[in-house]
């Protein structure tokens, strides 16, 4: 055995005596925003220096998906590693009154860690229900702590709220005859309607605080930050607003990129940054119906809504210094896979369940291939008759349906649009995602030789699929009913304009 080899046995076999400390986990995960729209993914004037800075000292992926093109669809499959259809989170979004939400039986990355002994804490938006007496909320999914609000910040007037300071009113109306979005800490309503100027420093103190008590227990934590940056109406307190290029959502951008900044800085502090894991990502393509408000997909075509590569290719960054070597993966991974990373890291136990997601150490410390075959587009309103829209593995990507949406509007191109109808495709578009990531040149017998056998290979990937798939009860079916939205004087009348408080 040479020196370096001895070298190596020895620091592993103390490594493994010593018990090293169980690795924390930083999930972060912005809203609505586009492939293109990071500074370190291209884009021109958005100012966004953290989180350039880990995508510079981390492993930067460029071929990462979300498992929907809207948004409570993406968190549940981010925090079970299960297709959506699985956990019942379809069709659509949960909404304020709504019955349903993630059930309680699934299993969350917060849950699969709190029995080796981690503390666990959510801020931002929420989005997988709140239900009767708030049975759906984080604190009831694994999460000890939570600050946030429970559902989209759009889901709520906000004609009359302050989205800039001094006082910029938020632009548009946003949902009305709803009662206007609350802030939760745990439980409890502690303020209506949220005060949008404090909001992002209450989650940037509250993450602070968090992670510093942790590291005074010295017991492994995880924190799990899904933004409402930079979903619509965009906000922005004192430190970040008129301060970025690139207007209302540069500034909302910015804002988030100065929390993120904060987390890393309050790591490096409590001396806990060389033991944990911070992975960054987004959920569902940009809202192009919000035209220079809205997000940018970049070379990507279509956005939100759609299962367009626009829709669902996000932008996604592992940092671990000391750990992760810096660079680029192109490697196939999703938010699906979080969950089995972080439960081998921290040697959790997998749930007994079906999981969509798979390992991905080989990419974060090798650089190695990825463990995922295929990644499979569900459209925002999947049936069990239609199956997938689209299918990929390696370089392939098939079209079996494509569909515009209202979320895609005002790009020049009219395949984004709600007037291009559901059609189905037979055989499918066939596109090289490697040679052509902006699907614009379909593939054909006559100029690919392989068509035949590529489509083949999909189609075989899409059946097996399908027949393990069993799409659990839709929660969204439930309905919904008014006397469930959150108000924080519940006695008050006339609703709902009269919940107030704080
Ligand atoms: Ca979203």
């Amino acid at each position: 055995m040479d020196r370096l080899r001895v070298i190596a046995v020895v620091s592993v076999i103390v490594c493994l005596c010593s018990g090293s400390p169980l690795p924390n986990f930083v999930v972060l995960f912005a809203d609505d925003m586009g492939f293109g729209d990071l500074g370190s993914y291209g884009h021109p004037s958005s100012l966004t220096p953290n989180l350039d800075k880990l995508a510079a000292k981390g492993l930067r992926f460029t071929d990462f998906y979300v498992t929907s093109p809207v948004c409570s669809p993406s968190r549940a499959s981010l925090l079970t590693g299960r297709y959506q259809t699985r956990s019942g989170i379809y069709p659509g979004v949960l909404y304020p009154g709504s019955r349903g939400g993630l059930p309680l039986n699934e299993t969350t990355i917060a849950e699969l860690l709190k029995p080796l002994g981690y503390t666990t804490a959510m801020m931002g938006k929420w989005h997988l229900g709140l239900g009767p007496n708030g049975t759906f909320l984080p604190t009831h999914q694994g999460f000890d702590h939570f600050l946030g609000i429970p559902y989209s910040h759009d889901m709520g007037p906000c004609q009359n709220l302050t989205c800039f300071p001094p006082d910029v009113r938020c632009f548009g109306h946003c949902d009305q005859g709803v009662v206007t979005v609350p802030l939760m800490y745990g439980d409890v309503i502690k303020q209506q309607p949220v005060d949008f100027l404090r909001l992002e420093d209450s989650y940037s103190q509250f993450a602070t605080e968090f992670i510093k008590a942790s590291a005074n227990h010295q017991q492994p934590f995880f924190l799990y930050y899904p933004s409402h940056h930079t979903h619509y109406p965009q906000f922005a307190g004192h430190r970040a607003a008129g301060k970025s290029l690139r207007g209302p959502f540069g500034d909302s951008l910015l804002e988030l990129d100065s929390t993120v900044g904060s987390i890393i800085h309050t790591l490096e502090q409590t001396g806990t940054l060389n033991n944990t894991l911070v992975f960054f990502t987004a959920d569902n393509g940009p809202e192009l119906m919000r035209r220079s408000r809205g997000g940018n997909a970049g070379l990507l075509k279509c956005g939100k809504g759609t299962t367009y590569e626009g829709g669902m290719r996000e932008p996604a960054v592992a940092y671990w210094p000391g750990t992760i070597q810096p660079g680029v993966t192109h490697a196939l991974a999703s938010t699906l896979d979080l969950l089995p990373t972080i439960a081998s890291l921290a040697g959790a136990q997998l749930p007994s369940v079906h999981l969509d997601g798979v390992d991905m150490r080989n990419i974060l410390f090798n650089k190695g291939p990825s463990e995922r075959k295929a990644m499979f587009y569900y459209p925002t309103s999947p049936s069990e008759k239609l199956g997938v829209f689209a299918v990929r593995t390696g370089r392939y990507k098939a079209h079996y349906y494509t569909e515009g949406a209202a979320h895609s509007e005002t790009t020049p191109d009219h395949d984004c649009h709600i007037t291009a109808l559901l059609k189905k495709h037979d055989p499918p578009l066939l596109f090289d995602l490697e040679a052509d990531p902006s699907e614009n040149y379909n593939l054909t017998p006559g100029d690919f030789p392989d068509w035949a056998s590529v489509l083949q290979e999909i189609q075989a990937l899409k059946e097996e699929f399908e027949a393990s798939m069993v799409f659990g009860e839709s929660q969204m079916a439930r309905g919904s009913d008014p006397r469930l939205e959150p108000c924080c004087t519940p006695q008050c009348s006339p609703k709902p304009d009269c919940c107030r408080c704080g």
